[in-house]
């Protein structure tokens, strides 16, 4: 008889409340060595897979999140690709809707399983809801069927819910329901049972080899509209210096100011080759540019339509397609084509 072998899974410690503890001095919470405190998981030990762990040499909290680290996690993946049949990143709460969607797109072709999760409490603390989405989020990755892994993309885990990573928002500071997915559903639940909704997952056909991208552009900024802005700001944010990419929030399907000023200091932005991504401030819904006259002369001077895209994958997938170098139209036309499931 042949022995199937336990799927194996790669633990990637970033930092996080998850793995802090509380400076018992200024009652502050620190980032803290995973390592050890994994020791005191034993829950881990009854899990049906093997778990390898790596952690940052120096666990930060997730508001310190830069590009660099996550080149580093996408190099960590890459290394391992072969060893591993899933990698679980455990990364703060704060930024972990950014570099799932930066994650996304930094690694194509995944047919692995990569998930983010954390918590909103220390693992150490009696009310914890770490154990939970760590275990439950481990579970998932090592799901497979016919020896293929179930999930081939950047997932988050969180309080019962996977989520595509790249969808994601984070929703609240204080409950542990912290995530939502405005504008795609959940790919998977856990209740008594894990149900996966396999309809909705992105699969390799083709079977192609992972690339990593680990180019990104930072001369990029997130510009949200708000009543009442003057062409003094406005002028001077489109004109910093090195600038290449704006993600403008605008209001509702994508509508914006019809003043001459506004429109004609976008139009000088694209003169120049920066490329401006329209998104909605709300929480749902899509960028419909021409449905309403407040928003057709957008269309018309040639701004991007981020349709109904997170700011968060907006940004991320801005500093991706920069960092490969497409002219103008190329650029267009790549933005509004779904690289990842992160858009319609
Ligand atoms: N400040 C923490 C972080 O994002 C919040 C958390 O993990 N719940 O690193």
């Amino acid at each position: 008889m042949i022995q199937e072998s336990k799927p194996s899974i790669l633990l990637i410690y970033t930092g996080g409340t998850i793995g802090m503890i509380k400076d018992y001095e200024t009652g502050v919470l620190k980032a803290f060595n995973f390592k050890k405190l994994l020791k005191n998981i034993p829950e881990l030990q009854l899990l049906d897979c093997k778990i390898d762990t790596i952690s940052f040499e120096e666990p930060i909290d997730s508001s310190n999140i830069q590009i660099e680290n996550w080149q580093n996690i996408a190099i960590i993946i890459q290394q391992n690709y072969d060893n591993f049949d899933g990698f679980v990143v455990l990364h703060g709460s704060d930024t972990m809707s950014y570099s799932s969607s930066a994650l996304s797109f930094m690694l194509e072709n995944l047919d692995k399983p990569v998930i983010f999760t954390g918590s909103q409490l220390p693992i150490g603390d009696l009310r914890t809801d770490a154990k939970e989405n760590l275990i439950t989020a481990i579970q998932l990755a090592s799901l497979q069927e016919n020896g293929d892994p179930v999930f081939k993309e950047v997932c988050l885990y969180f309080e019962y819910k996977l989520y595509r990573g790249n969808r994601t928002t984070k929703i609240s500071a204080e409950h542990f329901n912290a995530f939502a997915s405005p504008n795609f559903p959940e790919l998977a639940e856990s209740g008594v049972y894990l149900k996966v909704n396999k309809e909705l997952l992105l699969k390799n056909k083709e079977q192609k080899k992972l690339i990593v991208h680990t180019s990104f552009d930072d001369n990029v900024i997130i510009l949200k509209l708000y009543p009442g802005m003057n062409k003094m700001v406005f002028t001077s944010i489109l004109n910093t210096p090195n600038i290449k990419g704006i993600v403008l929030e605008t209001y509702g399907s994508g509508n914006a100011p019809t003043l001459n000023w506004f429109i004609s200091e976008l139009q000088n932005a694209i003169k120049k080759n920066i490329c401006v991504i329209n998104v909605t401030q709300c929480s749902g819904g899509s960028v419909n540019m021409g449905q309403y006259e407040t928003s057709t002369q957008l269309k018309n001077i040639g701004i991007i339509s981020g349709k109904d895209i997170t700011s968060e994958a907006a940004i991320t997938k801005l500093m991706y397609l920069l960092g490969q170098k497409l002219n103008c139209k190329m650029f267009k036309t790549a933005f509004e084509t779904p690289l990842r499931g992160e858009m319609l």
